[in-house]
């Protein structure tokens, strides 16, 4: 039987309204959320990826699948909000989330609260991202097992009231499961593995890389530390993994992190793909959910 989302706030109970600030979605009363319902009680699954652009593609990409005939502009429902960009096709909404676990936790939180709200039965919150690869050709889509933070250790760690909170930060294996049942179809040029992902708050020094602005160690100490992650069974790099993994395993809700290597760091640290090779590179991704989003939607 699929179930609604309880939040682990108790706080929440005690408030009569809540404006979701970021995404400009008022809740003008919680006791009766009718309204909420309406707009997004249909919602199955939340797909999620850095940039609005990418999410539109998404959300046009995603018409023909969940059987959405309309051609015309996608409407970005946070617009007002001016943070993030929200497309619904159907029971999906396509979001941005940004560079990064702290701007992604932002919309997390409030995208949470709003299928709470919407009484989403069992939502799937579903990662579509780029990383970085670790000994895997450029092009291979990687879904996460274990989230590894930049120490190196499957947890997520962030400053709460003054304190050190240390949360879990795995994804379930029931959802990976489902997923990887849709890659490495024939007429697939690509692999599709699942494998644990380091997760850093640094695009350059967090990630090893020697080409920022600011770096002190030397090649040889950023191979070895590559070569650490590969051993811990680490296969991509990304920024948002540890938060997004923590943040869904503690309130229960199922979630998948999804993302395709536009490089293998053995190899540099240049992100230096044509345009058209990163497009082909993103749609990986859309096509491995889109496979599975149909599957979930036929049963
Ligand atoms: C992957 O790509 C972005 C950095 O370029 C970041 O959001 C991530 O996780
Ligand atoms: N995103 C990352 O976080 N790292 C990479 O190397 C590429 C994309």
């Amino acid at each position: 039987m699929s179930k609604s989302v309880e939040l682990k706030n108790p706080n929440l109970s005690g408030m009569s309204s809540d404006f979701l600030y970021h995404l400009a979605i008022n809740v003008p009363n919680t006791a009766d959320t009718s309204d909420i319902q309406q707009r997004f009680g249909d919602v199955r699954v939340l797909c999620m990826g850095g940039t609005s652009s990418r999410m539109r593609d998404l959300a046009i990409y995603l018409r023909k699948i969940v059987a959405v005939s309309d051609d015309g502009e996608p409407v970005d429902l946070a617009a007002a909000g001016h943070r993030y960009a929200v497309y619904k096709v159907g029971p999906v909404l396509c979001v941005s989330h940004g560079v990064g676990s702290s701007t992604f936790s932002v919309v997390l939180h409030e995208l949470l609260k709003l299928v709470m709200y919407a009484k989403c039965p069992d939502p799937k919150f579903i990662r579509i991202g780029t990383c970085g690869g670790v000994g895997v050709p450029p092009g291979t889509v990687v879904v996460t097992k274990d989230a590894y933070n930049g120490y190196l250790r499957n947890e997520h760690e962030i400053p709460i009231l003054g304190k050190r909170v240390v949360r879990p930060a795995s994804f379930a294996d029931d959802l990976i499961k489902d997923i990887l049942a849709y890659g490495n179809l024939s007429g697939d040029n690509f692999e599709t593995i699942s494998a644990n992902t380091m997760s850093t708050d640094c695009f350059y020094e967090g990630q090893g890389r020697t080409d920022g602005a600011v770096c002190e160690y030397d090649e040889a100490a950023k191979m070895e530390f590559l070569q650490k992650c590969h051993n811990l069974g680490i296969r991509n790099i990304e920024m948002e993994a540890t938060m997004f993994a923590s943040m869904t395993q503690q309130v229960g809700v199922k979630a998948a992190d999804v993302c395709v290597t536009l490089i293998n760091r053995l190899n540099g640290d240049q992100v230096e793909i044509t345009p058209e090779t990163k497009a082909d590179y993103e749609q990986r991704p859309f096509l491995i959910i889109g496979r599975y989003i149909q599957g979930l939607l036929s049963k």
